[in-house]
């Protein structure tokens, strides 16, 4: 944030950010840009605004003025749904970009996601969604934010390993849930750690945070640690696969049901047909390279991650 942006500027801000409607928004969005003063130290605040600006009156124009702050709802695919949060150029966009197929805006400068962008995840058989949100920063947080990340099933805290004024961020990321009433995550994803430095910071925030969050050091752009936080977000999710097997034949591990964890093997029988479920007499469990006879399990024996199940009416 450029020095010296006078009390001005730092109240049409404090307007904005207590702002409501779009149009209310767009009015102390118009003051802040009017009242700043224009010189090289904030050419890159004039952009942000202008971006800004012309975003929301594009909104407004689409939702009729009578419509409050836009409000997205991101229909849930895949085994779970998992949310990005964190401060501007941390490299949400950039992670969505390295871990689905969606196409996110990614620029050098902070508040170029204005949208929550969905994508779906691979991990071994299973997909899961991500989604990609608007940074959380003093400067300016997008209301909706609060109800995607409500909806969602996990957030991660994205941050950058590059970052100096990641613990300031951070700290204010986890003031703006608590004034939600949202849980913190579990797991913060530093990523950037391709960066000079960036292992240090890593092992630096890891120790910082221990006991607080679950730190993993990732790069987005160089595609490192991609595959253990994609296993990170599975175990998150808190659900497990059955395969099914029928007698006499091999396991079908072509698709599995996908179980909250706990289930049981009713539950899963039930997934699999209801009708079958109530016939059910008996299981037997197999598990790869182990379990070669089968093992006879009752139905309310608790399904784990990757059994093979033979259901017996
Ligand atoms: N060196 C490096 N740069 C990254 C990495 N991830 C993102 N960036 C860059 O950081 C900037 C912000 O990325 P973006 O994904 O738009 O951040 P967002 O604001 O959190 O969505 C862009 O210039 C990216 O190219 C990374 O892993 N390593
Ligand atoms: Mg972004």
């Amino acid at each position: 944030m450029p020095a010296n942006l006078g009390p001005d500027y730092l109240a049409a801000e404090e307007e904005f950010r207590r702002a409501e409607t779009l149009p209310e928004r767009i009015a102390a969005l118009e003051k802040m840009y009017a009242v700043l003063p224009k010189h090289k130290g904030t050419e890159k605040l004039q952009a942000d605004i202008r971006r800004k600006l012309s975003q929301l009156r594009k909104e407004n124009q689409k939702k009729g003025p009578a419509r409050a702050a836009p409000f997205y709802l991101i229909e849930k695919e895949g085994i779970g749904q998992i949310a990005l949060a964190g401060p501007p150029n941390s490299g949400k966009s950039s992670l969505l970009r390295a871990m689905t197929h969606a196409q996110p805006d990614v620029e050098p400068y902070p508040f170029t996601t204005h949208s929550p962008t969905p994508g779906m995840a691979q991990f071994e058989d299973v997909q899961f969604q991500l989604v990609d949100l608007p940074p959380l920063a003093p400067e300016w947080v997008e209301p909706w934010v609060a109800q995607v990340l409500r909806r969602a099933d996990r957030t991660l805290l994205v941050v950058a390993a590059d970052d100096p004024d990641d613990l300031a961020e951070i700290d204010f990321l986890e003031r703006q849930l608590a004034e939600w009433k949202l849980p913190l995550p579990q797991v913060m994803v530093v990523n950037k750690v391709d960066q000079p430095g960036g292992r240090g910071n890593f092992q630096a925030l890891a120790e910082l945070y221990d006991g607080k969050y679950e730190c993993l050091p990732v790069s987005a752009t160089a595609g490192e640690g991609l595959d253990r936080l994609a296993r990170r977000c599975f175990d998150l999710l808190d659900v497990v696969r059955v395969y099914t097997k029928a007698p006499g034949k091999k396991a079908d591990l072509t698709a599995p049901y996908v179980l909250k964890r706990g289930s049981t093997v009713l539950d899963a029988a039930r997934h699999v047909h209801k009708d079958f479920a109530e016939r059910l007499k008996l299981a037997r469990l197999y598990r790869r390279g182990q379990l070669e006879e089968g093992l006879p399990v009752s139905r309310d024996h608790v399904v784990e991650d990757g059994d093979i199940l033979e259901f017996h009416a």
